[in-house]
């Protein structure tokens, strides 16, 4: 029986190219000069996209491929797939939950003591012969004992939330209703109101259509000249212009950001800020949890072709 085709919207790791290429005929968008001719030329033949978190399915390519039984989603993030072009298809789609939540929370905690410690100057400090030349680095603000706030205290919210408690903050939350998991935690429904209440917001949201700038200017002025803003979810939950402005004025104390709004190229306006850390949307990048994803993008396709039920359905 000849292989099922898929589409690869963009690279995997090696070790999950080698998978895919056993199970699969894999054509790669990424490598076409024209995307819509290569899509077109082999549209007949794809019964399956596989892709990530951030590149998704938009509505256009989905309407392409008449074929399409199924797109699956290397992330947890599905915001980037057009649901209603999929549901309207009875296509189904997957993602990837769980296996990298504990990378995730890891990565936004990582971020808030870097930052706050002011890890990434005090190397340089060393290594450019400042401390030798110029003594003492400059006092930073400790992290222990002050007040968190976690907006969204979905899976990866609670890891955050479980790691904070390990630094004695004082820690408070926002979703949709109070969580009967959030033991020792403030629930606080205003994201103003809870950005009030913290010295570090970690924005930890599914991103949707409804979440889109959520932290806005009124939650960024209220978290404040001392505040600091971690955003391990999506660039769209966040006003980027009103962030900007923010961190230019020192209305925002700092940040530190995974995600980027048309990412990886970002408004140079972030890189001229000292108040800012920056990363490359690798919150879930260790070798164990993409290794973990990767499997996960394949059982489901497998389970697809098998007419199997989906190990982590969406739709
Ligand atoms: C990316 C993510 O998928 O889980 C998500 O939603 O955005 C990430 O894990 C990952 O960076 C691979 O591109």
């Amino acid at each position: 029986m000849s292989k099922p085709q898929i589409l690869l919207v963009g690279p995997y790791p090696e070790w999950d190219m080698v998978e895919l290429e056993a199970h699969y005929t894999v054509h790669k968008l990424y490598e076409a000069s024209d995307r819509d001719a290569f899509v077109r030329g082999h549209a007949q033949n794809i019964r399956a996209i596989a892709t990530r978190g951030e590149l998704g399915a938009s509505a256009e390519l989905i309407q392409t491929l008449p074929k399409l039984e199924i797109i699956s989603v290397y992330g947890v993030g599905f915001d980037a797939v057009n649901l209603d072009a999929a549901r309207a298809r009875g296509i189904r789609v997957t993602n990837t939950p769980d296996v990298l939540t504990n990378d995730v929370a890891d990565l936004g905690v990582a971020m808030m003591l870097v930052q706050s410690r002011g890890m990434i100057g005090a190397e340089i400090w060393v290594r450019d012969g400042s401390w030798a030349a110029k003594g003492l680095y400059p006092l930073k603000r400790r992290v222990w004992g002050r007040k968190a706030g976690v907006l969204g205290l979905g899976r990866i919210g609670y890891e955050v939330a479980k790691r904070l408690k390990g630094f004695d903050m004082d820690i408070a939350y926002s979703d949709v209703a109070a969580k009967p998991y959030a033991e020792g935690m403030t629930f606080i429904a205003d994201p103003v109101e809870l950005a009030r209440h913290a010295d570090f917001l970690f924005v930890t949201l599914a991103a949707s259509a409804d979440t889109r700038h959520i932290v806005g200017k009124q939650v960024i002025e209220a978290l404040g000249p001392e505040g600091m803003l971690i955003n391990i979810s999506r660039a769209s939950n966040i006003d980027e212009a009103a962030l900007l402005d923010a961190l230019e004025t020192g209305a925002l104390g700092s940040a530190a950001l995974d995600v980027f709004e048309g990412e990886p190229k970002l408004d140079p306006r972030f890189l001229a800020l000292e108040n800012l850390l920056v990363q490359p949307h690798h919150a879930s990048g260790t070798i164990e949890t993409r290794k973990a994803m990767g499997k996960l993008v394949r059982d489901n396709l497998a389970a697809h072709f098998a007419g199997a039920a989906l190990p982590t359905p969406v739709l």
